[in-house]
Parts: C-alpha cells; sequence; structure tokens
C-alpha cells in the first residue's frame, strides 16, 4: 500500500498530464474545433435481417461508417418495433452523437423520438419513414422514393400487356405497415387505375420473407392458375413465390409475368434467363450517404428534410442487361 504523501504525489502527476495532453491535443484551438474532430459516435437501429436487400445494407452501413472513422454502435431489433426503441433508448443513455433509425413500421414513435429529442440527439431516419405528430422530432430522412417505384412497376406493366385484353395480378406485399409496403402498393395503382383492363385479384402481406412469399403463392396457386402477373414487392419473397410457381409447373416470366422490386443480385440472374421480367431498383447502398449526414448531424449544421437514391427499373425490354455490373447485394 502506498503511504499517503506518495499517493498525493502520483494524483498530482496524473493531473498534470492530463493538462499537458489536453494542451497538446488542443494545438490552441478554440474548443468547438476539438469537439468536431473527435471521433462522432452513432447508434444504427437496424430493424432486422429479413432479406438480402436487408443484409447488405447492414454491411453497406458498417462498411461506410468505418471509411468515415465514425464509431458505429450497431443493433439488429430482429423484426420487433419495441427492440428497436428499446436500443434508441440505450443509445440515449450511452450520449450517442447521431442516431440512425431504419424503422420497421411508421407509427409508434413519438414518445422515444422525444425522449432523444429532450436529450438533444439528432435521429436521421434511413432506408423507411416513420408518420410522427411533431415532424421535428427527426432531423430528416434518406432512402428510396418507394412511391416510384410503384409507379415503375405499374408502368412496365403497360408497356407489357398494351395489347392483352384482361390482366389478372396477384400481389404480395411487404411488412404490414411499412413505408414500402404503402407507397409500393399506392404507386402502382396510381398507374393502372381508370383502366379497366386490370385486377388485383389478391393482395396478401408476405413480410418480405422468402418463406412466406412462398407460403402465400402455393396458397394462392390452391385457389386458382388463372393468374397472369405477380407483382412482389421485394426479391426475397418472389424468389420464393418463383419455387411455388415452377412447382405447380407454371413458368415464371412467360405464362406469368414476374415483377420484383429490389435488384439483388439473384434477380437480376433471373431476368438475364427470362423467369423474371420486371426488376425495380431500390438500392440498400446509402452508408456513405448516410455518414456525410451524421458528420452534418453531428457538427450542428442542417441536412435535407429528405434525401432520395438515385434508381431506376431493370425489363426485359433492356439491351444492355449483360453490361450491368456487379450489383454488390
Ligand atoms: O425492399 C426489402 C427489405 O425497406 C426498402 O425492406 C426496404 C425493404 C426492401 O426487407 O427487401
Amino acid at each position: 500500500m502506498p503511504n499517503r504523501p506518495s499517493r498525493i504525489a502520483a494524483l498530482c502527476l496524473l493531473l498534470i498530464c492530463a493538462l499537458f495532453t489536453t494542451a497538446c491535443g488542443t494545438n490552441g484551438k478554440p474548443p468547438e474545433s476539438i469537439a468536431s474532430e473527435r471521433t462522432i459516435l452513432v447508434g444504427f437501429s437496424q430493424l432486422g435481417a429479413e432479406s438480402g436487400w436487408r443484409v447488405g445494407n447492414t454491411r453497406d452501413v458498417i462498411a461506410a461508417a468505418e471509411r468515415a472513422g465514425v464509431r458505429l454502435m450497431y443493433l439488429n431489433a430482429e423484426q420487433a418495433q419495441e427492440n428497436q426503441i428499446k436500443a434508441i433508448r440505450s443509445f440515449i443513455a450511452y450520449q450517442v452523437d447521431v442516431i440512425t433509425l431504419a424503422p420497421i413500421v411508421e407509427e409508434g414513435w413519438d414518445t422515444v423520438l422525444r425522449e432523444a429529442k429532450d436529450a438533444g440527439i439528432p435521429v436521421l431516419l434511413t432506408d423507411r419513414a416513420i408518420s410522427v405528430e411533431d415532424e421535428n422530432l427527426f432531423a430528416g430522412f434518406l432512402g428510396s422514393d418507394f412511391l416510384e417505384e410503384g409507379r415503375r412497376a405499374g408502368r412496365f406493366l403497360l408497356e407489357k400487356t398494351k395489347d392483352a385484353p384482361l390482366v389478372r395480378i396477384v400481389e404480395i406485399s411487404g411488412t404490414i405497415n411499412s413505408t414500402p409496403m404503402k407507397q409500393r402498393a399506392i404507386g402502382f395503382r396510381e398507374i393502372l387505375d381508370g383502366d379497366p383492363r386490370y385486377e388485383i385479384i389478391t393482395s396478401v402481406s408476405g413480410d418480405f420473407l422468402r418463406s412466406k412469399g412462398k407460403e402465400c403463392m402455393e396458397n394462392i396457386l390452391k385457389e386458382t392458375i388463372d393468374i397472369d402477373v405477380l407483382y412482389s414487392h421485394n426479391d426475397a419473397m418472389t424468389l420464393g413465390a418463383i419455387e411455388a410457381i415452377e412447382a405447380v409447373g407454371l413458368r415464371p416470366g412467360e405464362d406469368i409475368i414476374i415483377i420484383t422490386v429490389d435488384g439483388e443480385q439473384g434477380a437480376i440472374d433471373l431476368l438475364k434467363e427470362g423467369r423474371i421480367n420486371c426488376v425495380v431498383e431500390c438500392t440498400p447502398l446509402i452508408g456513405d450517404m448516410a455518414m456525410e449526414l451524421v458528420k452534418k448531424l453531428a457538427a450542428g449544421e442542417p441536412i435535407p428534410r429528405v434525401t432520395y437514391s438515385r434508381e431506376r427499373a431493370f425489363t426485359e425490354f433492356d439491351d444492355d442487361l449483360d453490361a450491368l455490373p456487379a450489383r454488390g447485394y
């Protein structure tokens, strides 16, 4: 046990060292620039790992944070909103600089986002949007224009079926009450509404999961095989549905027109093979953009309310499919 005077001496030494490192570290700069130079800490609440899209998104955000020198605390909520709420509360307790939230559904965020706001932590929504009473509870949204994705799907179908007398459509939608599920449905209908040839004979949710996409399609095919089109809200469900279609001896892409959303490599490969007719792109590769916005928020700078990724549709009418670079997800 060191005696009392030597303990005091050790303490003094520590204090001097601390003063010295602080002085060296500042280089005579004002305190605000010290704050902006320290590593930014971000809490990222990801909603789950339900699809190739989601896994690609997580991977991309983690890699982008590393590139940007941002420290990322990543929590996977495994498809449960309550886990996301817990994650946000733990980020607040940890006093992160910025929270990025990929919300599973639109409703139910007011209370926890008010807590973040009271703690002075800006929240950036990535991928999906939310509906809150006070729009100031989040700083901005970064992701895809899901309404436009739905329209792109509808426009392809109009072109593909311009001479058809009647078009019977099956829709397998995403997670109920999620932004992509709602908007992809609205955009699609917006294009086809008013043309009596188009009939959505059934619309069911496959929760963005391959297994459920397959199950939904199996059930629908038990009722009828008189189907002209499958419009599926993501590639994972489409791949499952295609299995079900082939199991009853029908040819996807020929007997049934297949329209899917995301643009995973697997879907693009099936488009090239003629087993999918249209892939509406939705990119999960938004990590670098997210980090740019995070840095602005950490510096107290304003960001745009909405930042959309640039996207397109890939269809059987394109002649550049073979030249497409690898998708990366
Ligand atoms: O389309 C789907 C994923 O929110 C845009 O979620 C995302 C969707 C994407 O599971 O594959």
